[in-house]
């Protein structure tokens, strides 16, 4: 285990989640410093045979340091430090690698600023039993978004179609962060190839696998605007993320044509 990783005995004592095996949630923090103690206590409350792991980018408000005093409380709560902020995709990329380097059977997304309920976790993780991914939708039946300013509404409603069409994905929420992927669909996703580094990151995973043809379930959620930090959404993430949809809808009307991209998948 390099200096940079902390937390001790992945999994020791945990025979894991039922059907699915032994689960990390990745957090992704950047200045999550009033959110990211409440948001991993939640989760391992709903959920107590997981184990999570923050990744957070050297976070200016302390983020990592409080993520470390509970790893050193809590042997299913890790912390990766990483040396600056390289964006959403780099620190998931980064969390799934040491996922499969640890022998994990599965990983979640989860945002640490408390939209993703940490409460929805059973339902997604009972899904997953019969499920390569597992997508917490905000746009399928019986899902809920609570406190949502309707520019965010438009914009994500807009995206969703924008996505399906360009992409011909049967997906209702292929923006949304709160997943639970199978390693093994991760394998065969192929994710040497992704490229994305804001949060056209979820597109592109939603893509992937369906090029893959695992096996996609989407479970509703109710997502909750966050309550306290500040947003990293900003028009040049949006700006990405249409670009890279337009530009994959081109490339995916000719077959075959999966282009690498540099390899973080480690
Ligand atoms: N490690 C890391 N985490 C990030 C980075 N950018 C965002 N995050 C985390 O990713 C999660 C989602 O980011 P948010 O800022 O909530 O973005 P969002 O949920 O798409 O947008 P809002 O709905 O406006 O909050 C949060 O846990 C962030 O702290 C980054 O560059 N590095
Ligand atoms: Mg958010």
């Amino acid at each position: 285990m390099s200096r940079q990783e902390r937390g001790t005995g992945v999994g020791e004592a945990v025979a894991g989640q039922p059907g699915v095996g032994r689960v990390l949630v990745v957090i992704p923090t950047y200045n999550e410093a009033d959110n990211v103690a409440d948001v991993v206590a939640r989760v391992r409350r709903a959920a107590p045979a997981v184990d999570v792991l923050v990744a957070d980018d050297n976070s200016p408000d302390g983020t990592g340091a409080l993520a470390e005093a509970m790893a050193g409380t809590d042997a299913q709560v890790h912390v990766l430090h990483r040396p600056g902020k390289e964006g959403l995709g780099a620190a998931y990329l980064a969390g799934f690698g040491w996922a499969r380097q640890r022998g994990y059977d599965a990983v979640v997304e989860m945002d640490a600023d408390g939209s993703h309920a940490p409460e929805d976790l059973p339902a997604l993780l009972a899904a997953a039993r019969d499920a390569d991914v597992v997508i917490g939708s905000r746009w399928v039946g019986g899902a809920r978004v609570v406190n949502w300013p309707w520019r965010r509404l438009v914009l994500s409603r807009c995206g969703n179609l924008y996505a399906r069409m360009a992409l011909g994905m049967p997906v209702s929420d292929a923006t949304g962060g709160f997943r639970v992927y199978r390693l093994s669909a991760l394998r065969a996703m192929r994710l040497e190839s992704v490229c994305s580094q804001g949060y056209s990151f979820q597109v592109e995973l939603s893509r992937l696998a369906h090029r893959a043809g695992v096996r996609i379930v989407e479970v509703p959620i109710t997502f909750v605007e966050r309550e306290r930090g500040a947003s990293k959404m900003s028009p040049l993430i949006v700006a990405e993320a249409l670009w890279r949809i337009t530009t994959w809808g081109l490339r995916d009307r000719r077959p075959g044509r999966l282009r690498r991209g540099h390899d973080r998948w480690p």
